[in-house]
């Protein structure tokens, strides 16, 4: 997060960073009838946010998850406080309920483990937990998969989502420190995971029978797929995976598939950042369905921060069942039109002055939220016709 917050500081010496008249402005700018509705205010540092019922869980950098009541305001007690490391971009960054969540109360968890962590071996690494509620009141954290690295406290991943088959998908990045590990079956870094819900490994992931592969791989070659998500039309995730020197990403999931990193970047090889992409042979990697670069352009920013869909929203056209996706550096929110094979039919302007937005949710109703790190809130995209 510090590579975030640095890249924020030197945004706004180079005066991309709007001031706040500029943000009033912004607000105006929503498209026609939208409106942005401020939840859970006060908040330090939010990562990740799932509902519950009418309620939301919302995970602080810090390991703090918090509650917003149904009403907006955030409850001062957390739910729970995990102890993690928050050094670079190390925390609680991610959160999942569990498909029988009304019968077995079970959420689930990504964090970087820090002093006073269960069983914590003095070195700080991710993972994930189990988190349920027992009789008494107390929390019981049961841990799924373990050291999962953090070599380089940066380019740690931490989605997690469970998947239309009930499986739990995990996202991982190549840790900073081993951009080149992102290609090798042999280590998590780098890689979408997928595993059963008690930690186990379905045996018809796509390398559990390749000799010496972590089986756990759903897909390589990524550098800090830090957000993905779901598209229940055609049963898909997409992930957005953030770029070095040049390039963000979104790339649409497949198993076994390689998505390149770090021979390529975005839609260039990385020796050949200003290729032209229809020019370029992807060999045996997949190329994104959508890329922008670093350097303004019709549409820039240096970190991406994937999405969800606008599912069963009151929404209108473009955005209905849209992908919505931001920038955490550039502060803006983007939404694409995709077809049934998740080639990319347009590309809209939706928001702007976001401060710091570094995932998405979605309410009951169908709307997008989005977390707003740098704001310490959760901004609500309302329709009202
Ligand atoms: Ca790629």
């Amino acid at each position: 997060m510090i590579k975030f917050i640095l890249a924020l500081v030197l945004l706004t010496s180079l005066g991309f960073v709007p001031s706040a008249q500029e943000l009033e402005a912004a607000r105006a700018s929503l498209p026609s009838k939208f409106t942005r509705v401020t939840l859970g205010a006060g908040m330090a540092g939010p990562t990740a946010m799932v509902y519950v019922g009418n309620k939301i869980l919302v995970t602080q950098k810090n390991g703090a998850i918090r509650i917003i009541r149904a009403n907006g305001t955030l409850k001062k007690k957390p739910f729970h406080q995990l102890s993690v490391s928050t050094e670079e971009e190390r925390g609680l960054v991610g959160i999942a309920l569990d498909p029988d969540y009304a019968a077995n109360g079970s959420i689930y968890v990504y964090y970087t483990t820090g002093p006073g962590a269960k069983q914590y071996n003095g070195t700080p690494e991710n993972r994930v937990s189990r988190l349920k509620k027992t009789a008494n009141g107390k929390i019981k954290e049961k841990i799924i998969l373990d050291h999962i690295p953090s070599t380089g406290g940066m380019h740690n991943g931490g989605d997690i989502h469970f998947g239309f088959d009930a499986k739990l998908y995990v996202s991982v990045g190549d840790s900073y420190c081993c951009p080149g590990d992102a290609q090798k079956l042999d280590t998590l870094r780098g890689k979408i995971l997928r595993i059963n819900k008690d930690g186990t490994i379905p045996a018809d992931n796509p390398f559990y029978n390749t000799p010496g592969a972590r089986q756990e791989t759903y897909a390589l070659g990524f550098r800090n797929p830090w957000r993905f998500t779901k598209r229940a039309s055609n049963q898909t995730y997409i992930v957005a995976d953030v770029g070095a020197a040049k390039w963000e990403e979104v790339d649409s999931l497949a198993a076994g598939a390689n998505y390149g990193w770090p021979l390529f970047e975005g839609p260039c090889p990385q020796t050949k950042p200003n290729c032209a992409p229809k020019k370029v042979d992807y060999g045996a990697t997949t190329k994104p369905i959508h890329w922008y670069g670093h350097v303004p352009a019709p549409e820039y920013g240096p970190m991406i921060a994937g999405g969800i869909f606008a599912e069963n929203s009151n929404y209108p056209a473009p955005f209905a069942d849209a992908y919505f996706y931001a920038d955490g550096g550039a502060q803006w929110v983007h939404v694409l039109t995709l077809d049934a094979s998740n080639r990319v039919t347009g590309r809209y302007d939706f928001d702007k002055g976001v401060n710091f937005p570094v995932a998405f949710g979605r309410g009951p109703d169908g709307s997008v939220h989005v977390v707003a790190y740098g704001a310490g809130a959760i901004y609500k995209y309302v329709y009202t016709p």
